[in-house]
């Protein structure tokens, strides 16, 4: 019963919001550094709005991070405290190859890497490894136009097999893209992507996606020939639809809107395109160009587990009165009236993951491994500088339960759970400080001030005694 007894708990963090450093070791500049916090965030992660340089007049919160380029050894060390056995990181591409293209890679970049993951075991703690997340070399994007260039399937190419090669016997877990269905709703951060006024958008997205699902596929082959003893994951931003009501029509409209995420893992898992995903693109005018060979590497090289993020459940309808009230984050939703939402807006719904570890498990029997869930929230230390953050311990608690129900009860077979943010970082969306996720609490505010001491909060103890008794004490 519970959990197996070799789950992977551990925490989650990437490399553009936390590493800083982005000068430093040979690195190059990406996309995610020149996404400054403030206004026009949203437009420029959405590929509306250039921002190619850095401008003085904003905070681009990614330079600094918070400092685990050279802090890292400390961090770790805390993560070991509360008994990590995994810890999920991305690599930042730009330490790898600076420019994306080049043929040979940065020592400097890969002997950090190599580093760390040594730190990592250290403490029993095994490397779990997004390749890229949010991360794309700002020299393909200015060159190449990012991930529309199928030449990218070249250059990603080249960095896997520098990773396998370089990192064999020291990380078996890794992932291909995070929330690969990003590209969808942030393709200047999923992918980099900047669209010309009047381009037809959406076949830029999936024309796109088709490089990045063969990209994945080449890098799952080459990662079970350096080494069978590798396992590859996809990665998708989930949280299942519920109809608004049980009209048809909402009932119709929400297993859609699931499917705008799942086709991507339809390709992953099961090697093909579905019926339905190639029907709309037909209907929408849209033409995917393949090359010879395409199709047979999505059908060979399928993924060996299912990762996913989870944060809420989200709504739909076809009903346009209440679609002008979608809110929530960057996947649009009707407000569920029986939630309850962060200070952000998003929905607390513990229920929503073991529905939605049903739905994913249901359609793909591989296993499954949580890598992101969490609450982004205000946090306010005490006069010594202590977090009390109950409302965290909550959250997570009854995350953690459901998941348990999930295995127990319904019999998903789950590797492993990795929280969002273990430490604090620079939020994804909007770019803040003040979003905050973690058990360590980092010292450093939205605009870049603070001593960046690192500080226990209570839900550090409390994760710790949930690690322990293999998620039974919660
Ligand atoms: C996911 C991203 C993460 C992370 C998280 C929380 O979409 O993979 O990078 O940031 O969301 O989002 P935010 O940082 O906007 O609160």
């Amino acid at each position: 019963m519970g959990f197996r007894k070799d789950f992977l708990w551990g925490g989650a963090t990437a490399a553009n919001q936390c590493e800083g450093g982005y000068n430093e070791g040979g690195r190059g500049l990406a996309n995610v550094d020149v996404v400054p916090n403030g206004p026009d965030r949203a437009e420029i992660i959405a590929g509306h709005k250039k921002m190619f340089d850095f401008d003085n007049e904003h905070h681009f919160p990614a330079k600094v991070g918070i400092d685990m380029y050279h802090r890292y050894k400390e961090d770790i060390a805390l993560f070991g405290e509360m008994g990590f056995k995994t810890y999920r990181l991305s690599i930042a591409w730009t330490r790898i190859f600076p420019n994306g293209d080049e043929t040979e890679p940065n020592e400097e970049g890969l002997q950090f890497y190599e580093d760390l993951f040594n730190e990592c075991h250290k403490y029993g703690i095994e490397p779990l490894v997004t390749i890229t997340h949010f991360d794309c070399p700002m020299h393909l994007i200015k060159e190449y136009g990012g991930w529309r260039n199928r030449k990218m399937i070249t250059f990603y190419e080249r960095l896997c097999r520098t990773l396998f090669n370089r990192y064999k016997g020291l990380v078996k877990y890794w992932l291909t893209f995070n929330e690969i269905n990003m590209i969808l709703h942030a393709p200047f951060m999923g992918a980099g992507l900047y669209f010309e006024e009047g381009e037809n958008e959406e076949q830029v997205k999936y024309q796109s996606a088709h490089h990045e699902l063969v990209s994945s596929a080449i890098a799952t082959k080459i990662a079970h020939e350096v080494d069978p003893k590798n396992q590859v994951g996809c990665m998708l931003a989930s949280g299942s639809y519920y109809p608004y009501n049980c009209r048809p029509e909402d009932v119709f409209e929400s297993r859609k809107k699931d499917r705008e995420s799942y086709f991507f893992i339809d390709v992953q898992s099961r090697g093909e395109y579905p019926a339905y995903f190639l029907k709309d693109l037909e209907r929408r005018g849209i033409e995917i160009e393949m090359e010879e060979g395409d199709k047979e590497i999505l059908k060979e090289n399928t993924a060996d587990f299912i990762s996913f993020s989870y944060y809420s459940s989200r709504v739909a309808t076809n009903d346009p009165v209440l679609l002008k009230q979608t809110q929530g984050n960057i996947f649009a939703s009707v407000e569920n009236p029986y939630l309850d939402s962060s200070e952000w807006g998003w929905q607390i719904d513990p229920l929503g993951l073991r529905i939605t570890m049903n739905d994913i498990y249901d359609r793909y029997q591989k296993p499954l491994f949580i890598v992101e869930n969490g609450l982004g929230a205000i946090d306010q230390p005490d006069e010594a500088g202590y977090v009390e953050d109950d409302y965290r311990i909550d959250y997570l608690a009854k995350h953690i339960q459901a998941m348990k129900d999930a295995v127990e009860i319904d019999g998903v077979d789950l590797m492993g759970y990795t929280s969002w943010g273990c430490i604090d970082l620079v939020s994804a969306g909007s770019g803040e400080m003040k979003k905050r996720y973690g058990f360590i609490y980092v010292d450093l505010d939205n605009e870049g001030n603070g001593t960046l001491d690192r500080s226990k909060k209570k839900s550090f103890d409390w994760y710790k005694k949930v690690i322990a008794s293999n998620g039974e004490d919660l």
